[in-house]
């Protein structure tokens, strides 16, 4: 800091003594200033980009000021913080969501009305930040929107990777990979803080020793040593003048030279060693709900969390005369998934061994402090880390989790006796030929709460992922160590920003915006479903919608849709559970009905226009190849001419935040169709529901939920329950597993090679797939339709005709689309964060006054 006596801060303090103005002159000087003094442009020679980046500057100025404040006025006001620990934010577009939130709307589009250009043009400049996969990435980007716009102190921690979700390509029906290197020039919404680092110890040793008091102590030493270094984002509220930080954290070599090193013949070698510190944060990795083992992902778990305790707990010890007892009052931290569970060891050892807090108050203070949110049930997704890996790597944490693990056996064989078949299961540690560390156990014996994402799925996770853990909760009296928190979206940027048409009926009818920070006020709505200006209206705001996504569709797939028909999509990770190939499937037989049928009879079938999107793994097999296959029946159906007019399927390439708030909006129906029991919640029907489409789905995740709030008439339910799936899989074990007939057509037009196009390896690959389904024994296991495609095709394709019947009487599907998206309030993420906040962090909002500066 500097010296205080020397340098005048006063006149410094009052050279800004007021926030930067914001009316369009102000903003149209500040941009002249940004384009020439920040980017070097001239103000008569730039291009398109620059004034995106100008643009951003300008925003970054307010951002800052906000950002800045805010954090003063958490210290001041002492306040205890959330921290969200997540590998994976995926925020999507900053600028349009800056802009509204910061309530700029109006002066901003006057501003670049007044320089002649279209603020939606600055817009499509920015490139997409895409370091998240999925569901659990977005999800994490929503709770910061809604964090921000409760005034909730609460912060991200995360990892800035130079190489987000790669982008998909689509070359001859296939996906290809390519990577993302989403800063290019720099990203001016972020700001680089040199000044905050620290050092993250990789692999080396544990020795023992003695401190300067001569006391005993262990000393973690050698192995290497990488810098984390902060990058802050900044995220403003809607509606309030608080604006957080999500602060990621990106790898840089330690800053210390060894000059031994750099003396000797090694310089080439030490420089090369110290650049592959940076490999750290490189890349995110491209697995959605399924898990690899590999070393460099554990070493990014671990350098993200290290870096954030550290930080957060140089902030607490900041504070005047702080007892290490007043932690839990001041700070609670949410583990998004297994991801950053190690979590659990590095605050024992930052606490012990740094902060030499004893162990028993050390584990008091960390099982106080943390918490554990699962998303998946799905097995292969649950993170298990080979002992041997973490020996090598993290010494002192396996050291740690040894010790956690002999407590915990001692109380639970106390509790159980000594040969409990409960121990093994409760154990961290999985025995076998590669003995393994259970992170989910880590976190949950680590955790003072630990939640689901959806009321099924919470269930789930009690009844069958960790039955055993919520025995033991039940047994020593605390049965709601266990509690559901239902996901959400946040309504700024997926009803306001997404579909700004629908937002102004909203407030034009509702009167005010308040829906926007309140969507209990969308009740208000219904009384007006079946109003026929509203109906009207509505229906224009759909149509606006379909033409946006007409255009999109012809720019990324060179095809013409037609405006006039049912818009039916599935947007999300391709995955075999959530069955983007019974979608196919169902797309083909509608083909083989519409074929069967008289040029007069076809005049009277629903038109239909289906968009499947998604991103498949890359070493996924089979994800690969549905893509392949969606995209090989589109060039069949699509130049058909007795069924094009009917039917069009079309593979979106590239699905990503920025393609949702396109294709999302124009939907009438999406298909969220996963086995009951296996999708924890989704997310993306709650965005749906809210911009007016409505669902086909099976009773899984959010759907059930969303089904109760919205009313049974709004959704197109079908499938079996989660509590048949056993039985219908056992029989199915034992031979019985008839399949549809109407199924079996589809079958034979593809084992025909009807959508091969003549190329035999696609031919082979489909058949795989086909032959995989109807495989219902395979060597005594049963690896067929492990997802009950066949068994709920039926259903299915009833589903599909209530939608086409429902769909026919216009007036009745409007009054459903406006009931539903009137219905939706439970969903924002604002109704979830406040949630957390009471129930898991006890978190309380701190409003930011607006004072002069
Ligand atoms: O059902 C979704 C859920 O809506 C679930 O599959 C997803 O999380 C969403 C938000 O709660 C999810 N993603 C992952 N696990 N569950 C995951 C696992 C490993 C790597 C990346 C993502």
């Amino acid at each position: 800091e500097v010296d205080g006596d020397k340098v005048k801060l006063e006149k410094l303090w009052k050279l800004m003594d007021t926030y930067e103005p914001n009316d369009p002159e102000s903003i149209q000087k500040s941009f002249a200033r940004h384009l020439e003094y920040s980017l070097a442009c001239t103000r008569f020679n730039f291009t398109m980009e620059d004034a995106y980046r100008a643009a951003g500057l300008v925003l970054r100025d307010r951002l800052l000021e906000s950002l800045n404040d805010t954090n003063d006025y958490y210290r001041k006001m002492d306040v205890k913080r959330g921290y969200y620990l997540s590998a994976e934010y995926l925020i999507g577009r900053h600028m349009q969501n800056a802009i509204a939130n910061l309530d700029l709307e109006q002066p901003f589009k006057e501003a670049f009305i007044g320089l002649g250009m279209e603020l939606e043009e600055l817009f499509h400049e920015e490139a997409d930040p895409a370091l998240g996969n999925g569901g659990l990435g977005r999800l994490a980007a929503c709770f910061l929107d809604s964090m921000a716009t409760l005034s909730l102190p609460c912060w991200g921690y995360g990892i800035r990777y130079s190489y987000g979700m790669f982008k998909q390509e689509i070359q001859n029906g296939r996906q290809v990979e390519c990577p993302d290197f989403w800063i290019g020039d720099g990203c001016p919404f972020e700001i680089p803080r040199p000044d905050i680092t620290y050092p993250v110890r990789l692999y080396g040793e544990v020795t023992h020793g003695e401190d300067e008091k001569g006391n005993w102590c262990v000393n973690w030493v050698g192995g290497e040593i990488v810098q984390a270094m902060a990058y802050d984002n900044p995220i403003p509220g809607f509606d309030t003048y608080n604006t957080n930080n999500l602060r990621l954290w990106r790898a840089c070599p330690s800053k210390e030279f060894d000059l031994d090193m750099f003396s000797a013949a090694a310089y080439a070698d030490s420089v090369e060693s110290r650049r592959k510190a940076e490999d750290l944060s490189a890349v995110l990795y491209p697995n959605d709900a399924t898990y690899e083992g590999k070393e460099l992902r554990l070493r990014q778990q671990y350098f993200f969390v290290s870096a954030s305790l550290q930080d957060l707990l140089r902030d607490f010890i900041k504070r005047p005369n702080y007892k290490w007892s007043e932690l839990p009052e001041k700070v609670a931290v949410q583990m998004n998934d297994t991801h950053p569970t190690i979590a659990v060891a590095e605050m024992m050892r930052l606490l012990v061994d740094v902060m030499h807090v004893h162990w028993e108050e050390a584990w008091d203070l960390t099982t106080k402090c943390l918490n554990y949110t699962n998303h998946t049930v799905m097995p292969e997704a649950l993170e298990k880390w080979p002992v041997e890996m973490i020996e090598r790597m993290l010494p002192r944490h396996l050291q740690i989790i040894g010790e956690l693990n002999l407590r915990w056996i001692k109380d639970l064989q106390k509790k159980y006796g000594d040969h409990s078949p409960v121990i093994s299961a409760l154990s961290i540690f999985e025995e076998g030929d590669i003995k393994k560390i259970r992170m989910g156990n880590l976190a949950i014996m680590g955790a003072n709460k630990v939640n689901g994402v959806a009321a099924i799925h919470t269930e789930i996770i009690k009844k069958e992922t960790f039955p055993e853990f919520y025995k033991y909760c039940c047994d020593i009296g605390k049965p709601d160590k266990i509690v559901n928190m239902t996901n959400g979206v946040t309504p700024r940027r997926w009803v306001h920003c997404a579909n700004p048409a629908l937002s102004a009926i909203f407030t034009k009818y509702l009167g005010s915006h308040e829906w926007l920070t309140d969507m209990t006020k969308l009740k208000g709505m219904l009384k007006f479903k079946e109003d026929s200006k509203l109906h009207s209206e509505w229906m224009e705001m759909k149509r606006e919608c379909k033409a946006k996504l007409a255009a999109f569709v012809k720019e990324k797939c060179d095809l013409d849709i037609d405006q006039d028909a049912l818009i039916d999509i599935q947007i999300k990770r391709i995955h075999e559970y959530k069955r983007q190939l019974m979608n196919i499937l169902y797309v083909i037989h509608r083909y083989q009905e519409l074929k069967k049928k008289s040029p007069g009879e076809r005049e009277k079938t629903q038109k239909r226009v289906v968009l499947i999107g998604g991103k498949a793994a890359s070493a996924y097999v089979n994800a690969k190849i549905i893509i392949k296959l969606i995209s090989n029946v589109g060039k069949v159906i699509n130049k058909d001419p007795d069924t094009s007019k009917y039917l069009k399927v079309a593979f979106v390439p590239n699905y990503c935040v920025s393609a949702a708030q396109v294709m999302i909006p124009a939907s009438d129906i999406s298909e969220h169709i996963s086995t009951a029991g296996t999708e924890a919640s989704g997310t993306s029907n709650m965005k749906f529901v809210m911009n007016g489409g409505l669902i086909v789905g099976t009773m899984d995740g959010a759907n059930i939920e969303i089904r109760e709030e919205c009313g049974e008439d709004t959704m197109f339910i079908f499938g079996c329950l989660e509590h048949q799936v056993a039985d219908i899989a056992a029989k199915a074990k034992s031979g019985h597993y008839p399949i549809d007939s109407r199924l079996q057509a589809v079958f034979q037009a593809i084992r025909n090679g009807d959508f091969s196009h003549g190329e035999p390896e696609a031919q082979a690959e489909f058949c795989s797939l086909v032959d995989r389904l109807c495989n219902i024994q395979a060597a005594g296991t049963w690896d067929g339709d492990k997802y009950l495609v066949i068994s709920d095709f039926p259903s299915f394709i009833d589903a599909q005709a209530r939608v086409d019947a429902t769909y026919a009487d216009k007036a009745k599907w409007c009054k459903l689309s406006i009931q539903a998206a009137s219905s939706m309030a439970k969903f924002s993420t604002d109704r979830t964060i406040k949630e957390y906040a009471e129930v898991i962090w006890g978190v309380k909002p701190a409003v930011r006054p607006l004072e002069d500066r």
